[in-house]
Order: C-alpha cells, then sequence, then structure tokens
C-alpha cells in the first residue's frame, strides 16, 4: 500500500525534482542512452527523455576543488564551464543539457519539468526538426504553444522525421544564452548517407557545440545594453560547455591554472565525421579551424552538398556544419580554434578545446592560443560580411546532393522582400519620445532597433496556432495594413506574411547595413529553404537599390544545386536570396538568430495556409492569453446595488463614489 502511494507520489515532477535527485547524474545525463546505436531501416524505436530545467551556478559545491583538482571538474553536477562565478540555466546540472542521438523516424518524447526558481514560463525549440504533423512541438513560446509554466510539465512527442545534426534550445525570451541548450543529432540508415565513404567513425563523442559565452545572466546585460547603454559584446566561449577563461592559482605548485578545455580523440589513420553546431547568442560569428588539419566540409543543417575542402569555416548562429576529420597528423596533441568575429571581436572572445590522438599524453598542446593565432588563413567556407572569392566560398556556392525540387523552379508563387536594419527610431521601449529621445541622450545610449521592414514583431497574447480565435482583432500586420509612415513613427505589432499551402515562396532577405557592419543570421521554422543567392554590394544598401537591381536582373539565382539550410546569414549591405516550398501547414517564426534582436522584435510569422488546412491541437493542449478585465462579480453586485441606491437618494456624485468605495471594502471584509 505505502509503496503504492509512493509510486502515485512518484509520478511526475514531484518524484523527480524531489525524490529521486541522487539517481539524476547516473540516468539523466543520457550518455548512454538505449537510442544511442547504429541506425537500420525500419528499426524505430521511443526514445525517453526527462529535462530538469533549474537556475544553477558554476563551480557549485559540486565542483569540490575544481580547477586546483582536475578530476574534481568532472564530478556529477559540476560545471565548472570557463571558471567564471556566475549563474545560470541547466538542464538535469549539465551544460550544455543532455545530447540527444537518435535515428531517422524514432519517436522522441521529452517530459520538460519546469523548476526554475523565479516562476517563469520555458519552451523548448527543436531546432532543424520540421515538425510536419507535430507542429504543435515546435516549442516556439506564444507561437506554437503557451509557455510552460513554473512547477509544471509538459511533454514534447514527435518523429524525428528529417536527418542530420540539429540542437533543441529554450524558445522563450533569453533562456538559450545562460544554459537552456544541447545537441540534437539525427542519423540515417547507412544507405542513405550519402558521404558514407569518406569517413570510417560518426560518433556522438564527436559533435561540438561553440556558442559565446557572458560572464553574467544574459537578461542583467540584455537590460544594460538596452536602457543604460552597457555593451552588447560577448567576453568569452565555450565548447561544448568548457573553456579557458578566468585564472586561478594553484598555490602548491605556484602556478595558474584554469578550467579544463573539451577533448576529442581520434586514432592516427582514420577518418572522422564531426558535427558542429552554434548556439551563438550575440552577434558572434565563429571561426572554427584545427591546427595541422584541413576540413572536408559535407553537410549543412541536415543537407549533404558536394564536399569541399578548407582550412577553417564560419559558422552563425543557429547553422550546422558537418566535415570529415582525417587524423593524418603525427600522433599528438592539436587546439581546435574557435575566434569570435564581429561582436565577439571587441573583447577578443575565444576558445580551445583539444584534438588528441590515441597514444598522446595527457597535454596541452604548446602553441600559443591568442586571439590572433586562431585567424587561420587560407580557402575558408561561409565568409562574414564579404564577397565570395575562390578562397571565400558562400554557401550558395555549395553543389547540394540533395536533389532538385520545385523549390528551383524559375519562378515563385510568392516573393517578399524582408529589409532589415538598425533603425534610429524613437519607441517607448528603450528611447522614451517624451522623455529620453534619441536626440537628447548621450550617443553612447542610442539603442537602434533591429526590425524586418521597419517593424518590430511583439508575440500575440495568445499561440495562433492552438488559439487563433482568442487573438485580438488588430493585432497581425504586414508593410500594406500598416496606415503609419514607420520611418516617421515606431511600428509594433506582429508581423505575419500569409501564404498558401504549396506555393514557391521566395524571399530577397536584405540587410541595409546603414548603422552598422552587423549581419543577421536568420532562421526558418517548419521548413528548409534553397540558398539561391548571396552577395555583399557595398558597405550598406537599400530596399530600394536591391528591387532595382533585382528588376534589372542583377541578383543571379542559383536554380539548380542549390542547398538546403534553414539559417543562413544575410551579409549587411547585402542580400540572401531563399526560396522554399511551403509543404508544412502552419505558424512559422523566421527570425533574427541573435538573442538581442530577435527579443526585441526582429522576426515575422510565416502562416502557411488557411487555418481549416492545420491540424487541430491535441486534445487538452495546454491555453493561455489575455485576462480580459471585466471586474470582478462582488464588485459589480456592489456597483450595482450603489447606483440604485444614489439614484434612489439622490445622492450627489461624491457620496455615491463614498458609498461604493465602503461597500466594496465591506465586500473585501466580508470574505
Ligand atoms: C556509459 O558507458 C560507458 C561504456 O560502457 C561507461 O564507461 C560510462 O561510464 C557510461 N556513462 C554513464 C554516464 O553511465
Ligand atoms: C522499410 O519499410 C518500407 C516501407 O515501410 C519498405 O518499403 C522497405 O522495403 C523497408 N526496408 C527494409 C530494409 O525492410
Ligand atoms: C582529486 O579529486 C578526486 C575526486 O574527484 C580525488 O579522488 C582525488 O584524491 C583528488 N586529488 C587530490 C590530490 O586531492
Ligand atoms: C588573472 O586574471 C586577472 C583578471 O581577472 C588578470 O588581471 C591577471 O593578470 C591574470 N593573471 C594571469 C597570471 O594571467
Ligand atoms: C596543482 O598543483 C599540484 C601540486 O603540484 C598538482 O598535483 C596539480 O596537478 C596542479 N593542478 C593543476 C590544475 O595544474
Ligand atoms: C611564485 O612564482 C613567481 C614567479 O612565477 C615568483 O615571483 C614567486 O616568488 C613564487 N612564489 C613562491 C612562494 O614560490
Ligand atoms: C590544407 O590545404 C592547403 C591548400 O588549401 C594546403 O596548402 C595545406 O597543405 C593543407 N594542409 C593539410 C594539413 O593538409
Ligand atoms: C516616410 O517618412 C520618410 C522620412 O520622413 C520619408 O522619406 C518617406 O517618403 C515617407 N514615406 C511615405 C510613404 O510617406
Ligand atoms: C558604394 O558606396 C559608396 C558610398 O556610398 C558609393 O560611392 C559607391 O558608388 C558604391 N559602390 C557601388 C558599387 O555601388
Ligand atoms: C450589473 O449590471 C449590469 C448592467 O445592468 C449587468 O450587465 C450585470 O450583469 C450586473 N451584474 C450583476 C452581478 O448582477
Ligand atoms: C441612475 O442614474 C443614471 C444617471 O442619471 C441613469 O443613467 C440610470 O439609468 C439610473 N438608474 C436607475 C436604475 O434608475
Ligand atoms: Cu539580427
Amino acid at each position: 500500500m505505502s509503496q503504492y502511494a509512493l509510486l502515485v507520489a512518484c509520478i511526475g515532477i514531484i518524484c523527480l525534482v524531489y525524490g529521486s535527485r541522487g539517481e539524476l547524474t547516473e540516468k539523466n545525463t543520457y550518455q548512454n542512452h538505449t537510442c544511442i546505436r547504429e541506425c537500420i531501416l525500419n528499426s524505430s524505436r521511443t526514445c525517453v527523455y526527462d529535462f530538469i530545467l533549474e537556475y544553477y551556478f558554476t563551480l557549485t559545491k559540486a565542483c569540490y576543488n575544481c580547477p586546483i583538482n582536475v578530476t574534481d571538474c568532472y564530478r556529477p553536477h559540476c560545471v565548472a564551464a570557463n571558471g567564471y562565478p556566475r549563474a545560470i540555466m541547466t538542464v538535469n546540472r549539465m551544460l550544455p543539457g543532455p545530447a540527444i542521438h537518435v535515428c531517422k523516424g524514432d519517436t522522441i518524447v521529452v517530459n520538460v519539468h519546469n523548476a526554475l526558481e523565479g516562476g517563469e514560463g520555458t519552451a523548448i525549440h527543436w531546432h532543424g526538426v520540421y515538425q510536419q504533423e507535430s507542429q504543435f512541438m515546435d516549442g516556439v513560446s506564444m507561437l506554437t504553444q503557451c509557455p510552460i509554466p513554473s512547477r509544471t510539465t509538459f511533454q514534447y512527442k514527435f518523429k524525428a522525421n528529417n536527418a542530420g545534426t540539429h540542437f533543441w534550445h529554450a524558445h522563450s525570451g533569453v533562456q538559450r544564452s545562460d544554459g537552456l541548450y544541447g545537441a540534437f543529432v539525427v542519423r540515417d540508415a547507412r544507405e542513405h548517407e550519402v558521404h558514407l565513404g569518406l569517413y570510417d567513425f560518426d560518433l556522438p563523442e564527436h559533435t561540438i557545440v561553440v556558442n559565446d559565452w557572458l560572464i553574467e545572466l544574459c537578461v542583467n546585460k540584455f537590460a544594460n545594453h538596452h536602457h543604460a547603454g552597457g555593451d552588447n559584446k560577448p567576453e568569452s566561449m565555450l565548447i561544448n560547455g568548457h573553456g579557458m577563461f578566468q585564472n586561478f592559482t594553484n598555490s602548491s605548485a605556484n602556478a595558474t591554472v584554469y578550467t579544463p578545455v573539451a577533448v576529442f580523440k581520434v586514432h592516427q589513420g582514420r577518418r572522422y565525421r564531426f558535427r558542429s553546431i552554434s548556439n551563438g547568442i550575440l552577434n558572434c560569428p565563429i571561426q572554427v579551424s584545427i591546427d595541422n588539419h584541413n576540413l572536408t566540409m559535407i553537410a549543412s543543417d541536415g543537407n549533404p552538398f558536394k564536399k569541399v575542402e578548407v582550412e577553417s569555416f564560419n559558422i552563425f548562429a543557429g547553422e550546422r556544419f558537418d566535415f570529415v576529420l582525417a587524423a593524418t597528423a603525427d600522433v599528438g596533441n592539436y587546439w581546435i580554434r574557435a575566434r569570435g568575429l564581429a561582436d565577439c571581436s571587441v573583447k577578443k572572445a575565444k576558445q580551445v578545446a583539444i584534438l588528441r590522438y590515441e597514444g598522446a599524453p595527457d597535454e596541452y598542446p604548446t602553441q600559443p592560443i591568442t586571439y590572433e593565432d586562431a585567424n587561420r588563413a587560407g580557402k575558408k567556407l561561409n565568409p562574414w560580411n564579404q564577397k565570395g572569392t575562390e578562397e571565400l566560398i558562400q554557401v550558395s556556392d555549395l553543389d547540394s546532393l540533395v536533389e532538385d525540387d520545385e523549390a528551383l523552379r524559375e519562378k515563385p508563387d510568392k516573393k517578399f522582400y524582408i529589409y532589415m536594419d538598425f533603425n534610429k527610431i524613437d519607441n517607448y521601449h528603450f528611447q522614451d519620445k517624451t522623455y529620453y529621445p534619441l536626440s537628447a541622450v548621450d550617443k553612447s545610449k542610442h539603442l537602434y532597433m533591429p526590425q524586418m521592414n521597419r517593424i518590430s514583431t511583439n508575440l500575440p497574447p495568445s499561440p495562433p496556432l492552438t488559439q487563433y480565435q482568442d487573438i485580438p482583432a488588430g493585432t497581425f500586420c504586414n508593410p500594406e495594413t500598416i496606415d503609419k509612415n514607420c520611418t516617421e513613427e515606431y511600428c509594433q505589432c506582429t508581423f505575419l506574411l500569409r501564404v498558401s499551402l504549396g506555393d514557391v515562396v521566395e524571399l530577397v532577405v536584405i540587410d541595409e547595413g546603414v548603422t552598422f557592419n552587423a549581419n543577421h543570421p536568420v532562421h526558418l521554422h517548419g521548413h528548409a529553404f534553397r540558398v539561391v543567392g548571396i552577395d555583399r554590394l557595398n558597405d550598406s544598401t537599400s530596399v530600394q537599390e536591391v528591387m532595382r537591381l533585382d528588376a534589372e536582373g542583377k541578383l543571379p539565382r542559383k536554380l539548380s544545386k542549390a542547398v538546403p539550410k534553414d539559417t543562413v546569414t544575410i551579409p549587411d549591405g547585402g542580400y540572401t536570396i531563399i526560396r522554399f516550398l511551403a509543404n508544412n501547414p502552419g505558424f512559422w517564426f523566421f527570425h533574427c538568430h541573435i538573442e538581442f534582436h530577435v527579443e526585441i522584435g526582429m522576426g515575422l510569422i510565416i502562416q502557411v495556409g488557411e487555418l481549416n488546412q492545420m491540424p487541430k491541437p491535441p486534445k487538452n493542449f495546454p491555453k493561455c492569453g489575455h485576462w480580459s478585465f471585466q471586474g470582478y462579480e462582488e464588485d459589480q453586485i456592489v456597483a450595482n446595488k450603489t447606483q440604485t441606491k444614489c439614484n434612489v437618494s439622490s445622492a450627489s456624485v461624491n457620496n455615491c463614489g463614498t458609498i461604493v468605495l465602503i461597500v466594496v471594502l465591506g465586500a473585501f471584509w466580508m470574505r
């Protein structure tokens, strides 16, 4: 009987958080999950995970004497990160959170237990998974679902139907910046791997997750930057949650030591498929290279392309690149280097990891690791704000190995020009028109709004996918429906583009680039798009100039073998043209993947298909929305009574007010 009671109590979050915390380390790292296996056709499984989301800290008591005693850094629940003390957010007290490695066709079940102190909601997005027939599982807070309330559990359940290197991350506020992210790799059966002959191993341990990393909670930096003029430049970077940054003194050896870096092991003479992922946070394109080795690039965002050998590549926030590393060097230790560009260059944010050959000593390479040392010369894939050349290969120059499809036909059904920039506009969030407009405050505190078509998108009070009928009229907008001049007045609404199910859609996405030399990596949910053109025209450009060039036939499109991706950079002062077949009905976010930009509105929603073409939400799917205030019931009774009384006694307005107040107070007293 008592066992039965315990079992009942143990169902759900109460047991996981309070009852079986001790088991968390053994079971919930999922390093040896039963779904990690050789992928064979028609042998799909159901893969279950429990994610416990918490606020946490680096170098907690779980770390004992880390990093003076390095072994301590690998203890359960120890998050050493780069040694800097700061609050973080974790899944199962790991950084990154558990990696999910499954086979195409598997059913993924993730029970997300929101144990975040502070009562905030959350949602987890499966970046790269199209969610066909499981639109409700896309995990975008206030678009495809309500945020998961604090102390509750939400179950994600969907099929991993498209193979590739993906990742998962929180899609609510700026939570992914503080640690709510992890790898998500969907492997295909051998017979479907077109590059199978190029490598000997494709192992979970060769997954590289890179990101810029702050020295404080992201909301601190967000509030400071947007309201007070604090910078938006990352200090450091992590590779698989590890790195060197903060120094410590090992007093027994009188030496400076650091927290340990990630180590990737290989055997000489073998070839390995590495899968790299950027959970980039701020504007931090990352150049990746490995000393004494070249990289054979073979796939991006889950789609293979004709191999290209390079010395380094850039990865933008939200992108993934797979490459083959041939372990042809002498047995030894080599630096894997990550170097931050753009806003990451200001404080020289960088990080290293080790490529260790079997038989090499457990030591660090001796080559210097300054920021400049990581600037690998030679052939590079995916340049940052540069024109393509022999040495600098744009992703639009790659030849896809995914067959051409309808998206590449000559004429699209719908075409939109999306133009982005940081706009000098007074807005009530950060540059109050009356109290502290741009014209009155010091230039160092100017906040220019990152917008698409001069619109800042705020997501609606209820998720359109599940509660369309609850969204107030006038919430959605597009440039045609706005009657203001958004160059002169701040425009904020829910930017929505409608396309029909089955349309071939072309987006000419422009970064006017007038204000800063930035760039915006954009991500599309629910689909992959073909990257048919990328160019940087000049230091800056305008939507008018790009439209003129297009009308003159001067924007070339690669309509054969253009690579399918779901995230791509838009060069500053240039454009990227993408094409997709809108075959997945739903409401899909298209947004800049820089956390500060999307958080203040640099995104839009693409509605694919009519409401009646969208699947119905699962029964009992959680709801949320505006609380439309009509007054409390007891107040209304009081008001009605008082009204009558006043009319009868012909009391003055003042007396009526007093009576109402007394009766209202009396009503509360009686409760
Ligand atoms: C996973 O399995 C390997 C090999 O059997 C073992 O060494 C390792 O400790 C296991 N990890 C966990 C977290 O159980
Ligand atoms: C796998 O299943 C598909 C259809 O369900 C079938 O066409 C195919 O022959 C099967 N393959 C193997 C190897 O069993
Ligand atoms: C370092 O920590 C490990 C446990 O993480 C422990 O077994 C070992 O004794 C420690 N070494 C020293 C020198 O204290
Ligand atoms: C350690 O870091 C501090 C700043 O946190 C710096 O001032 C100092 O020079 C560093 N020491 C060494 C030995 O690198
Ligand atoms: C700190 O010094 C002790 C004593 O020399 C040594 O055993 C230990 O490995 C050192 N720790 C690091 C991280 O170098
Ligand atoms: C520690 O090393 C520094 C230089 O590396 C030296 O100046 C200092 O005297 C040493 N301290 C001790 C206690 O050995
Ligand atoms: C890498 O490629 C360059 C040519 O792009 C070549 O000069 C260099 O020797 C190669 N390095 C290795 C380690 O293969
Ligand atoms: C909007 O305002 C800008 C700046 O004042 C002006 O250049 C532009 O012509 C206006 N657009 C329209 C459509 O009135
Ligand atoms: C680039 O911009 C500069 C300054 O605005 C202008 O003088 C130049 O003509 C532009 N070049 C091209 C190719 O449009
Ligand atoms: C109060 O009066 C209004 C208007 O006559 C009516 O709609 C409302 O239902 C009344 N409220 C209650 C609680 O009787
Ligand atoms: C009370 O007075 C108001 C304002 O004069 C009037 O609109 C309302 O109809 C009256 N109510 C009753 C119940 O007579
Ligand atoms: Cu951006």
